[in-house]
């Protein structure tokens, strides 16, 4: 039988995940929204899509929850996004309601699937989803895949070399004080340094945690979403394809890095079980502190919104 994946909000990044997800075959997809009308047709053109691919999966859309029963895996995008002059932490209040309501719906239609987080912002939105009463390893945040892709994207940009041989880790929350390990990054195998200059690297690294306000401030009515809905779509496929790929994404610490009850963005190896195993790197002492800084700020949201 094909998987079958839930996304919960057909906004700019849900229905992009679910094209993305649909045209890579990867099950069959329910989308969800609020707005009566926009599910429906957003899953009626996707699934009109398929043919071009031959990939028949099945794609639905509606506004009510029983469609996502027996779902191996819920994707909850809903939520406002920012605009500019607006910080993720802005959308708190108001995207805590949102997830709160939503991931109840989740855990009495779905109790089973693994959810994936994705609203702003994140780290918090990940403690507010895992309060409706899911297994903390099944509960995992997106923001780290697409931190990641976009510091590599700009390190292949200035050394003028593939993105394919770029790897990259951000670690810590999905704010501007997000940590992009340049001690980890490599291109063919070798360190930064080895293509960039200091300056170069310093400017990647700024323009890494600023990287979703650029967007907006270009978009001006909304927040990035075709690099969002790849992130996510990377984590669908290792969870369902039990791939146990290492991806950098918000899980439960108990005790790694030194914390304990806290979601924040460390490396994991994802599979069918969801977080599998949480991968601890060393860190500079500059690094763990920076590290410890993100916790505390994510404990300030979560306790702002009464978890
Ligand atoms: O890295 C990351 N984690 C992120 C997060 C990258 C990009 C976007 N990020 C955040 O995801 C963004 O800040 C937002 O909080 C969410 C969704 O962003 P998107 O760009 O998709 O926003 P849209 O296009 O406004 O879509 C949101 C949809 C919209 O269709 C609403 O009608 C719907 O959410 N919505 C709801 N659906 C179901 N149930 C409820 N209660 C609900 N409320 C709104």
């Amino acid at each position: 039988m094909r998987p079958k994946i839930s996304i919960i909000g057909a906004g700019n990044v849900g229905a992009t995940t679910a094209h993305l997800a649909a045209l890579k075959g990867l099950g069959d997809i329910v989308l969800v929204d609020v707005v009566d009308g926009v599910p429906q047709g957003k899953g009626l053109d996707i699934l009109e899509s398929l043919p071009v691919e031959r990939k028949s999966v099945r794609v639905l859309g509606g506004t009510s929850y029983d469609s996502i029963a027996h779902s191996d895996l819920v994707v909850i995008t809903a939520g406002l996004a920012r605009k500019p002059g607006m910080s993720r932490d802005d959308l708190l209040v108001k995207n805590a309601e949102i997830v709160s309501e939503v991931s109840k719906h989740v855990r009495q239609y779905a109790p089973e699937a693994i959810v994936i987080v994705v609203s702003n912002p994140l780290d918090a939105m990940v403690h507010v989803a895992a309060a409706a009463g899911f297994p903390s390893r099944k509960v995992i945040g997106m923001a780290g895949v697409l931190d990641s892709i976009r510091f590599a994207t700009f390190i292949a940009e200035a050394a003028g070399v593939s993105v394919d041989n770029v790897q990259t880790l951000v670690l810590g929350g999905h704010g501007d004080q997000m940590i992009p390990l340049t001690s980890c990054a490599r291109i063919a195998g070798l360190p930064l340094e080895t293509f960039l200059t200091k300056e170069q690297i310093e400017t990647i690294v700024e323009r890494t945690k600023n990287g979703g306000i650029e967007i907006v401030n270009y978009l001006k009515t909304g927040s990035a979403y075709y690099a969002p809905a790849a992130s996510v779509v990377e984590m669908i496929e290792a969870i369902l394809h039990d791939k146990k790929k290492i991806l950098p994404c918000a899980c439960w610490l108990e005790g790694e890095y030194g914390f304990s009850g806290v979601f924040i963005g460390v490396p994991a190896v994802l599979g069918r079980k969801g977080v599998e195993k949480i991968v601890e790197i060393s860190l500079s002492n500059q690094e763990r502190e920076a590290f410890a800084k993100n916790v505390g700020h994510v404990r300030e949201l979560v306790s702002k919104v009464g978890l």
